[in-house]
This record gives structure tokens, sequence and C-alpha cells, in this order.
């Protein structure tokens, strides 16, 4: 077998012009979008071969999500909606390091390697962010398609977890839905209007929500729902700059509030009206609101998972079925809320490696397996077994109505979550559906705990990789005495925690710190930074 044109094009329009590796990182390469002309041929090749060898269509989202504009980034998409599976990321790495010169061996390398057979006609869907690199990005992809016989398919600019729920729709027969972007409105509105029924506003709910697009996709996709929703949900968006305006996550979007623990730029200040953010590809959710003292008030990925957490375990216990639910999390989760989800909620609290796709695969564990980062990215998958229950239930006249409406309000609830990923515009949705369905305010929602002052700190060292962890990263194993040092300074403080781990996306270490209050949380941070140092 030989790849001629694979070289030929590679060295003609996408040679490669950086000289340093690169990794394929928690989240796909990402860099400065100037230096990925050839990283995103290449990947359109590699995209190809994982298709062939999965018998199914594959995704290749092109964005650098929360980051700066002049950044963007490519991830691969499997089959079943999941990030590309860990064994093949070396492949990735490898793909992208090679020389041009090389390609023909390296594929050919994999071919064998897998077995894999190199005549079907795959389909790779291809998506992309507002970054004004992205279009000719996009192209560099679907030449490395094209260059192996694939079949690319553009979507345009859409949101990441619009791209991986084309891909579940193809991959299962549109089952899932229809592999379009009506199809995905079209979904998630009648599920959510099916919900809320006649009544648009609940006890202290208020169907009126102030949106914040960050300047990017999220912003665009957002007016199809306002239009399909109408006044069921008064969706008022902000921040919706044209595109190359620089404007992008400036200021604004989740990532922003979140890390900043700061009230964005663009959306007016209306005391405790509720308020949420999306990240540039709109996979990170974040709510807030300001009280009227100014004071700020953050709502996270962690008071979302608790809210949707306990929501689900009440209409699961009218529904009289029995179906195991839990709740994935991170070491970065709010000691309170694991304190609350554990103890008051009594849902079981499992905690893992920082990444979507650690979270994604531990909830699979679950017949209901909800899972949430702090920083906004989550979402709930349903096992077969519970699909099948419910559908049963909906159905059985012998039960009582009670239960026959609650499966039925779940299996409107599966409709409207985007089990495929985060999906910030669907979990903003079942967000609103939980808060109706309590009549609760954004206030009541806060109250159900109150967060842990917490620290979050980046430290600069030689060689990031020295440190390594165990436990999901809360307990450091390299350098040797160093989680003895992090445990004693802990415990100089009330409610004390702290955990150090490498980034997966920085060259930087991160140290997080919570304490009973604010200045013990900084300076636990403070000490322990100074020991990694
Ligand atoms: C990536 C991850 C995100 C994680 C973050 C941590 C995906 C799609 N995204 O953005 O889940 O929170 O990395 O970054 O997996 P860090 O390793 O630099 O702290
Ligand atoms: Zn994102």
């Amino acid at each position: 077998n030989s790849y001629r044109t694979v070289y030929a094009f590679a060295r003609e329009m996408h040679p490669k012009t950086v000289k340093t590796d690169i990794q394929y990182g928690t989240a796909g390469f990402r860099t400065k979008a100037t230096n990925l002309g050839y990283v995103m041929y290449r990947m359109g090749l590699l995209a190809v071969l994982r298709a062939r060898y999965k018998r199914g269509v594959i995704g290749v989202m092109i964005t650098a999500s929360h980051n700066p504009e002049p950044d963007n980034g490519v991830k691969l998409v499997d089959p079943k909606g999941e990030m590309l599976d860990q064994s093949w990321e070396k492949w990735a790495t490898k793909f992208a390091n090679v020389g041009d010169d090389q390609l023909e061996e390296t594929i050919n390398e994999i071919i064998k390697e897998y077995d894999i057979p190199m005549t079907d006609r795959v389909e790779i869907v291809v998506g992309k962010d507002t970054r004004p690199s992205s279009p000719s990005l996009a192209k560099s992809v679907m030449d490395g398609v094209l260059a192996l016989a694939g079949k690319p398919i553009d979507y345009g600019i859409v949101t990441t977890p619009q791209l991986h729920y084309f891909v579940v729709c193809k991959n299962t027969n549109r089952q899932y839905g229809e592999p379009t972007e009506d199809g995905y409105y079209k979904k998630l509105t009648g599920a959510f209007k099916k919900l809320r029924g006649e009544t648009y506003t609940n006890g202290n709910y208020k169907n009126r929500l102030l949106y914040d697009g960050a300047n990017g996709v999220g912003a665009k996709k957002i007016k199809y729902f306002q239009e399909l929703l109408g006044n069921t949900l008064k969706i008022e968006m902000f921040n919706d700059a044209i595109i190359g305006s620089g404007k992008l996550n400036y200021m604004c979007g989740a990532d922003y509030v979140k890390s900043q623990q700061k009230f964005p730029t663009g959306v007016p200040v209306e005391p405790n009206v509720r308020c949420c953010s999306v990240d540039g590809d709109a996979d990170r959710l974040i709510y807030y609101y300001m009280d009227e003292n100014n004071g700020f008030h953050l709502m996270d990925g962690d008071r979302m998972a608790t809210l949707i957490a306990g929501y689900l375990k009440e209409v699961l216990e009218e529904t009289g079925i029995d179906l195991n639910l839990g709740l994935v999390q991170t070491a970065y989760a709010n000691g309170a809320s694991t304190d609350y989800i554990a103890k008051k909620l009594q849902v079981p609290v499992a905690c893992v490696s920082t990444g979507v796709k650690h979270l994604h695969h531990k909830a699979l564990d679950y017949d209901i397996g909800v899972y949430f980062e702090a920083n906004g990215h989550g979402t709930i998958i349903f096992s077969t077994n519970a699909k099948e229950k419910l559908r049963e239930a909906a159905k059985n006249n012998t039960i009582s109505d009670e239960r026959r409406l609650a499966a039925e309000a779940l299996l409107n609830l599966i409709d409207l979550i985007n089990e495929t990923v985060g999906d910030a515009i669907s979990d903003m949705l079942l967000i609103e559906t939980i808060l109706h369905a309590k009549g609760w305010d954004i206030q009541q929602w806060e109250d159900a705990y109150t967060d842990l002052p917490n620290r979050l700190m980046k430290v600069t060292v030689q060689d990031r990789n020295v440190i390594t962890t165990t436990d999901a990263e809360r307990v450091c194993v390299t350098p040797e005495g160093l989680q003895a040092e992090i445990d004693s300074a802990a415990a100089k403080y009330k409610k004390g925690r702290s955990f150090v781990r490498p980034s997966g996306t920085e060259d930087v270490v991160r140290v997080y710190a919570e304490a009973a209050t604010r200045e013990e949380a900084d300076e636990l941070a403070v000490e322990v930074a100074k020991k990694v140092h």
C-alpha cells in the first residue's frame, strides 16, 4: 500500500511548519491558530483511519473553547459521542509530530497494527466555532479526509455539543434524533415545552433569564431557542459581537465568570435576577446573580450537579422504579457540595481525575449517572436498562397515575438532556425546568449549602511532570515527601483541604485550597504553592 497523494498534499498544501512537538492533551490539541494547519490536515487523516477501524462516523471539532480568540484547537469524537479513546491519543500525537515524508509510513504502521480495512467510504463530520481562523483550519481537516478517500460532512459553525449530537444521531441510525441543526433544536425545545406545560411561572420562579453568549457560537445558536421557545422562557441575550472582533471570551463567558468570580462585562446588572454564561464552544455553563448590595453570587458546576441529582432522586422515587443514581465529581468540587450530596441528599458520590472523559466514563457505572466539573461542564447519562424500565412504566396502566406521570417526566427529561457530552444550552434548559418545577428563585437554589471559600493558583516550575498523583489527583506521589507537607499545612486550618496536580492544558502546576474562611483558604494555597517551587 502506498499513500503518495497524502504526502503530495502534505508537502504542497499543508507542510509541517513547526519543529517542536505538540501533545494531544485533555481536550485534544490546543495552541496558537497559526501553528495548526498541518495538525488539522493530519487529524483529517487520522479521523478516516479511526472511522474505518470503528466502522462508524467520527467527528472533528475545531475550537479552543474558553481560550483567547487567536488560539484554536481540534478534538476527535468517537462514534458513541465520546472523546477519542485514550488508547489512540498516542497516535494523534504521533500523527501530529512526524515529518511530512514520514506520513505514508505512519499510516501504514497504524493500518497494520489495527488491521484497518481501507475500502469503506466513511463519513467524517466536521464542525467549528466562530474563531476567524476556524474556516481555513476546517478546510485543512477536510483535505486530510479527502486524501484518504473519506467523505467530509461540513456542519459549519456549531457548538461542540451539537457536533457530538450529530455523531451519535448518525451512528444510531437516527434513533437519538435527526442529525441536523433543526433536529437538535426541535428535540430540546419540544421536551422543554412538554415539561413546562401551560404555566410558565411557578411560585418564586420567573421565566426570565439573562444570557451571556461569550461573543461566540453560544450567542449565535441561542437565537433558535429564543424563537422556538417564545414566551415559555424569555431569554435575553448579551455579548454577541461580530466574528473577528477579538471579543470572544474576553471579560465574559463561563470561564471568566467562574475563575475570576466576577460578573461579566456586557450584561446589565439587575439585582437578584438570574443570569447565566456559556463558554466559547458552549459546552460549559455557569449561573450567577448580583444581590442588592452588589454582592456577587456564583452557582457553579457543583451547584448544578446537586440541584439536578436531588431533583432526579425525587422524581425517581415517585416512579417507584429501582434504579441506581450516582454523582461523579473531581477533586475541584467544593467540599461543602460533596458533604451535601453524600449526607443530605444521600446520593453516592465518586471522585475521578480532571477531564470530561474520566467523568463520563465513571458515570456509565450507574443507571443514572450525573457528572459535573466545578467549571460548569457536565451532563447526565441514562443506561439502556433505565430507559427501558421508564418506557415500560410510562405505558403501564396497572400502576398509579403518579408513578406513570413521574416516569413520563423522566423520559422527557432524557430528551431534554444531551447525553453525549456537557451541553451549556441543554443544561440551562434543564436547570430552568427544575427551578420551575420547584417554584424556586435563584436564592432558594443557593440556600442548599454554603460553599467553602477556595483559592486556585498556578505555579510555574521547570518540569511540571515531576509531580505525579494518585487517588483521582487528591494524593501526590512524587516528589517524595510533598504530600506529607501538604497534609500538615492543611491540618492547621479548619476544614482545610489542598491538592496539587500538573495541568493537562498549560505548562503549569495547579494548586487548589479550601478552608473555613477566605483568609485561611488564601493562606493555605500560598503555603502549598511555596512547597511546589
Ligand atoms: C480541559 C478539559 C476540562 C478540564 C480542563 C482542565 C475536556 C473536554 N476539557 O479543558 O474538562 O477541566 O481541561 O485543565 O476534557 P487543566 O488540566 O489545565 O487544569
Ligand atoms: Zn468549552
